[in-house]
């Protein structure tokens, strides 16, 4: 990704916008730091087995909510049995801002009120298949922040897992919302670029994404 050349921010969808370059080093350098916290546990990031059997190819840990196919809960019974870390506010603040500067308006955050995250991180060979983020009971828009290494990030409709469908670059630093009609879009990540991302935000290789959502639960 040449940083000299700017990438504007682009729609893919009624509801999705890609924002390059949103997080400034220090963000970055700051999620990398936290995200290496949270790794650590008391739930550690873990390959997510999946009902059929399979093993996911990235690994993630959860905050406020443990996601476990296909539900959200408080302990992490797939893994250690014990509580996931806390949402943290900044976290919240972040997503505000996001959906503040994706709208264009400064009031267009105040409300939104995530209450987890996930956080994903993928080695070179790691992916993503297409999904659908269904298991929240809100349509409240879906934040996801990008560290590291660029990947392909294939946005598609709320219909089926093909075509049509965009496939968008994620570089370190980028935003990406997705809300309204497109809330329910499957989406994917089918490639990584190894070696692209910059060492400097404390990330030596590989992807880190974050999304922010909000569960309706309680
Ligand atoms: O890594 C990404 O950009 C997407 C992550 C994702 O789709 C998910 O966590 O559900």
């Amino acid at each position: 990704m040449n940083a000299l050349i700017p990438r504007p921010r682009t729609r893919p969808a009624p509801g999705a916008v890609h924002v390059p370059g949103w997080l400034s080093a220090e963000e970055q350098r700051h999620l990398v730091r936290a995200c290496r916290e949270w790794a650590g546990g008391p739930v550690p990031i873990r390959h997510t087995r999946l009902p059929r059997g399979g093993v996911m190819s990235v690994r993630t840990v959860c905050l406020g909510w443990h996601w476990q196919p296909y539900r959200y809960t408080r302990t992490a019974d797939d893994v250690n049995g014990g509580r996931v870390a806390e949402f943290p506010g900044w976290l919240g603040d972040l997503g505000r801002r996001a959906l503040a500067d994706e709208y264009e308006d400064p009031r267009a955050g105040e409300t939104y009120a995530p209450d987890t995250a996930l956080v994903n991180f993928y080695d070179g060979q790691a992916r993503m298949g297409m999904h659908q983020d269904k298991d929240e009971r809100t349509g409240d828009p879906v934040v996801s922040l990008s560290i590291g290494d660029t990947c392909v990030f294939r946005f598609g409709n709320t219909e089926t897992r093909g075509r049509p469908y965009t496939d968008v670059e994620l570089a370190s630093g980028d935003l990406f919302v997705f809300g309204g009609p497109s809330r329910f879009a499957y989406h994917g990540v089918p490639k990584v670029l190894p070696g692209t991302g910059d060492p400097a935000t404390g990330l030596a290789s590989g992807r880190l994404n974050i999304t922010l959502r909000v569960t309706g639960l309680t």
